[in-house]
């Protein structure tokens, strides 16, 4: 069994990370896969929405230790940049939203790739820990850049720091993922969610999530001119026309992410 689980279904792409016995700890093998599903995600027409999760009761404890502490793993040089820094450039650069569905436990670098995701939900017995510190690390994955901007420095820093574990609804109360559901709920709140923006103007959503990207290191001034800049590509789209004679003909869009 494939230690990525990937589907497509109504424009949907299904990643799923698969070492459910390991808590979807990430090997070598199993970043490389999830690159090259992004990579799909990205070229794939049909993909309009990726759904991100992972099997069994965790969504992934970040890096298999068991692999660090093996002297014939990857060397620690390579970690970051042959595997976690691809993957969140990856899901920073995809041109399409990418829903992070977060059940049971995300700490180390697995919870900073699901905090890095366009949407990131969990269900109410999920959590979200920083492990890096009870281990002699720092966050990484985007932990240090992530984190501030979601919630603030002050919380930022004392997570990061005392690696605590912040529950779903701690976590959505302080702004670090969009929405909790109810565990009984999660399955079908999540795929009406990635449905929902499967549907949406793909390409507004892509020129959205670029002029988010950059907003963080520009000024005001540069920022408007972005968003003047991709506004105009967003009026090129057919969506854009679509859009607009829908509502005048008062009927519900049909967007195609054309
Ligand atoms: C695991 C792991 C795991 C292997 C659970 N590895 N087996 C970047 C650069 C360089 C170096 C290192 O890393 C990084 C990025 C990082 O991600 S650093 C952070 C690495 N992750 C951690 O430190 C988290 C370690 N795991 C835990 O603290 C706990 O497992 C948590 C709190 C996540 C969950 O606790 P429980 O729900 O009690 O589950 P468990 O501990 O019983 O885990 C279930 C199994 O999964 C267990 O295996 P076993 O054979 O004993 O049943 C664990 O050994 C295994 N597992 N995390 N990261």
């Amino acid at each position: 069994m494939s230690s990525v689980l990937f589907e497509i279904r109504d424009h949907i792409a299904f990643i799923t990370l698969n070492r459910p016995e390991k808590l979807n700890s990430f090997n070598r093998e199993m970043a490389l896969l999830l690159q090259n599903r992004l990579d799909e995600c990205a070229s794939l027409h049909e993909v309009r929405a990726v759904y991100l999760t992972g099997a069994g009761k965790g969504f992934s404890a970040g890096q298999d230790l068991a692999e660090v502490a093996d002297p014939n793993g990857p060397p620690m040089s390579t970690l970051l940049a042959q595997h976690y820094n691809p993957i969140i450039t990856r899901i920073r650069h995809l041109p399409k939203p990418v829903l992070a569905a977060v059940r049971g436990v995300a700490a180390g670098a697995g919870a900073n790739i699901a905090l890095c995701c366009d949407v990131v939900v969990a269900s109410a017995s999920a959590s979200f820990i920083q492990a890096f510190s009870k281990i002699g690390l720092i966050p990484d994955s985007g932990g240090t850049y992530f984190l501030p901007r979601l919630i603030g420095w002050q919380r930022a820093s004392a997570i990061a720091m005392l690696g605590d574990r912040i529950g779903a609804a701690e976590a959505e109360k302080m702004g670090m993922i969009y929405k909790m559901y109810d565990d009984g709920e999660f399955e079908g709140a999540t795929m009406t969610l990635a449905s929902v923006l499967a549907q949406l103007p793909t390409k507004a959503l892509a020129y959205t999530k670029h002029a988010l990207n950059n907003s963080a290191g520009n000024s005001l001034e540069a920022q408007l001119l972005l968003e003047d800049e991709l506004q105009q590509q967003a009026a090129r789209t057919k969506d854009y026309a679509e859009g607009v004679q829908s509502f005048l003909q008062k009927r519900p869009a049909e967007f195609k992410g054309e």
